[in-house]
């Protein structure tokens, strides 16, 4: 069986914080059709793709934080997209911000298959900025105020192949790939907002774009997978995002690449069975990774130096 797989990387510009539902909803079908005629079998939109990025504000009224989740996926206003898809046989993977029946909150990313079905909802684990208001900061990345973490890199049997999914700050982690790679995962998708203005160290800002693709590229290539980076880009409330979109191949190398930093539609065609060059030469895990000597990675959370030759 030959499994190739034309994959779209659904790069969005800016989502302003009065844009309803349905004007952006519109934008998602607009690219949905773009990748449809392009030949793409599965669309990759970015994370939080149905509202602003809300985390840059501090917001306590419950009523307003209500207004930036979804309830239900699909719900009244994201069944259009869910239905067209169906209609064209395209598969979707979409970030959204996702409140559950019991009544907790996450930032999650659902993957919908060809024929409408739901293969699974992955909810972020790596959450990053800060739980309080930081007045100091010109806007916030109060992201650990609004979301639980999920609590697992689950990876499911979908699109003819083994595709994972993970969130933003999730792919500058090496643990997020690895753990999916240890599930033979062959396809990542990973949706992401990230600010060109980094708060606690502005040094930072100008490598941005290099370190996006620095931990992608790595990612892959370490696992043998292919990696799609979808950004939501652009000035948005103020606040100037990193687009470089990206579909990377096994190989580490990037097959495809977002020019602009608005909506764009970004298509690569993957061979999943390129995956094995990969997988059973240089990182064939089971001949060649040693647990017992990475014990350290589950036992500890924080850097902690060894003992110093005096206190021995
Ligand atoms: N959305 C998200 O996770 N953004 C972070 C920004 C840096 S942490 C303030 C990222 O890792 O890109």
């Amino acid at each position: 069986m030959v499994r190739h797989l034309t994959i779209a990387a659904a790069q969005m510009g800016p989502v302003g914080r009065h844009d309803s539902r349905d004007e952006v909803v519109d934008r998602l079908l607009a690219l949905l059709h773009e990748s449809h005629q392009r030949g793409a079998e599965l669309v990759v939109f970015p994370e939080l793709a149905l509202t602003t990025f809300f985390p840059r504000w501090f917001i306590e009224d419950q009523a307003e934080i209500n207004s930036w989740f979804e309830a239900e996926m699909p719900g009244p206003d994201t069944k259009p997209l869910f239905d067209e898809a169906r209609r064209l046989g395209v598969g979707f993977c979409l970030g959204y911000a996702e409140l559950t029946p019991d009544g907790h909150r996450y930032n999650s990313q659902i993957l919908v298959e060809r024929d409408g079905s739901t293969v699974g909802t992955y909810r972020k684990v790596h959450i990053p900025g800060h739980e309080h208001d930081e007045p100091w900061r010109p806007f916030q990345h109060a992201e650990r105020h609004f979301f639980e973490a999920g609590e697992e890199f689950p990876v499911w049997h979908a699109f003819e192949g083994l595709v994972g999914m993970a969130i933003c700050n999730d792919r500058r982690w090496p643990e997020t790939y690895r753990v999916m790679g240890l599930q033979g995962a062959e396809l990542i998708l990973i949706g992401y907002n990230t600010p060109l203005y980094y708060a606690p160290d502005p040094q930072q800002n100008a490598l941005q774009a290099f370190h996006n693709h620095l931990v992608m590229q790595a990612g892959a290539y370490q696992n043998g997978a292919y990696v799609v980076g979808v950004a939501k880009g652009g000035l948005e409330e103020g606040v100037d995002s990193l687009a470089h979109t990206v579909i990377i191949a096994p190989s580490g190398q990037i097959q495809a690449q977002a020019i602009t930093t608005g909506d764009e539609v970004v298509v690569a065609r993957a061979d999943l069975d390129y995956c094995r060059f990969y997988k059973e030469t240089l990182f064939d895990f089971d001949r060649y990774r040693i647990p017992e000597a990475y014990r350290l990675i589950t036992a500890r959370r924080g850097a902690e130096p060894p003992p110093t030759v005096d206190t021995l």
